[in-house]
């Protein structure tokens, strides 16, 4: 039966996630607003700053890593956030007990389903499709206070790159006698029981150079960057790497050496592998100087107009929103006869020509048809905001009258001023 504490306020039996629905139970714990972010997909907005840095490291990757003329990595940003509780936590040897479960740290759908708290969750099933080379990019769940450097949802980017024998080795001189596995040997703080000592220190090494050269194609050579050795169930060694910013260490990404049972059970056990997962948005703030994670999620054209740029590889300085309140005055008129012969978009660039970084947004407020004569009249809200200082009325006004005079001149329109 129907337990009514498996059932929302609304007495719906199941969550319903981008028009699949799940049976509710006692895990469930997603709720509306979390399920309202599902979709945003911001990392696949165009020129939104989360797209803009996935398309740098992409461009990175694909540029710096080729086989035969052909990109190494594969790039997925496309993967459902909804995974089940296995990938996100069994597939990567987290312990059924493990604390990161908790229902109090994560979004479940049901003892079974989840939003994904990491990307690290589609490791598995990518290495059993046979991919030796790929990066992950999507949003992950987490439930979290929200403040300025804390969104229950957020974005990863994971990278794995697998090695045979052959491929590790390639580059050292009489290789023929170095394994990538030794038998019986120990698990240290250094490396893994089945690991050669050499196949790890170079593996390492590689895992380290490839990621330091990604944040210094990002942030340029005078990057800061330092590594802190760490723990995951699913990488051993494992690291996290820091950048300096604004006086402090801040941690942008964990990584290490896959866990050999891993790879085993993704039918991959010939080779070994180092994997990472860095977060977009602290990236984001680094490299453009986003206070405020929030921002993210603006739908504020003064945030998102700024990375509007032509090239991804040309550098975006931001310049924090005004906390200067905005002015709003409104813009009347009819239509010419003909309404077809207005075209919306011409009315937003006269606005945006006149008023410059002044116009903050333009929005339809009205229209209405004549009763007798059949004319068409549209009002607009202009907001006005100046981002250094406080506008006057009187500054805001003259600019809305040059619109008013140019509207009527350039478009037809007849002003109810
Ligand atoms: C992980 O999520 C691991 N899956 C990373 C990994 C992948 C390790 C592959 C080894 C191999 P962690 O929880 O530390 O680890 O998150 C990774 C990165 O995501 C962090 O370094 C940080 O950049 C970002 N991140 C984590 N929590 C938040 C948050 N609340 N807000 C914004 N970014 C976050
Ligand atoms: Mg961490």
């Amino acid at each position: 039966g129907r337990l009514l504490s498996t059932t929302d306020p609304a007495g719906q039996a199941t969550v319903e996630v981008l028009g699949h629905a799940y049976q509710r139970d006692d895990f469930t714990n997603v709720t509306p607003k979390i399920l309202a972010k599902v979709g945003r997909n911001l990392h696949n907005q165009s020129h939104h700053p989360l797209w803009l840095i996935k398309e740098r490291i992409k461009s990175h990757f694909y540029s710096l890593y080729t086989c035969r003329g052909n990109p190494l990595f594969s790039v997925h940003d496309n993967l459902s956030p909804v995974v089940t509780v296995e990938q996100n936590f069994d597939s990567l040897l987290i312990p059924p007990d493990h604390p990161s479960r908790k229902q109090g740290d994560n979004y479940y759908l049901n003892r079974e389903t989840m939003l994904r708290a990491h990307t690290s969750a589609h490791q598995r099933e990518l290495v059993r499709s046979g991919l030796d080379a790929f990066l992950v990019a999507g949003d992950v769940y987490r439930r979290d206070e929200i403040d300025t450097s804390h969104y229950p949802v957020f974005h990863q980017m994971e990278g794995v790159r697998l090695f045979s024998n052959h491929q590790l080795f390639q580059k050292v001189e009489n290789s023929e006698d170095l394994s990538l596995f030794e038998a019986g040997g120990r698990r240290t703080p250094h490396k893994q029981e089945t690991h050669s000592l050499e196949a790890v220190k170079l593996l390492e090494f590689d895992l380290k150079h490839t990621l330091t050269r990604l944040v210094t194609h990002l942030f340029g050579a005078a990057v800061d960057v330092r590594w802190v050795d760490c723990h995951f169930p699913f990488t051993h060694p494992s690291f996290e790497m820091e950048v300096r910013f604004q006086g402090d260490w801040m941690e942008v990404l964990g990584c290490g050496v896959m866990e050999q049972q891993l790879l085993n059970a993704a039918g991959a056990g010939n080779k070994v592998g180092w994997a990472f997962g860095l977060g977009l948005e602290r990236l984001a703030m680094v490299l453009y100087n986003i206070p405020d994670i929030r921002l993210f999620w603006s739908q504020d054209e003064r945030f998102l107009k700024q990375f509007q740029v032509q090239d991804i590889q040309l550098p975006v300085s931001f310049q924090p929103l005004s906390k200067y309140p905005p002015l709003h005055n409104d813009i009347s008129f009819w239509l010419p006869t003909n309404s077809q012969k207005f075209i919306e978009n011409d009315f937003y660039e006269l606005v945006r020509s006149i008023g410059g970084d002044l116009v903050e947004k333009v929005s339809l407020v009205d229209k209405f048809q004549h009763p007798r004569t059949g004319r068409w009249s549209r009002c607009y809200r202009i907001s006005y905001r100046h981002m250094e200082r406080t506008l006057t009325q009187q500054e805001a006004r003259l600019v809305h009258q040059q619109i008013e005079h140019a509207a009527e001149a350039a478009l037809g329109v007849q002003g109810r001023y």
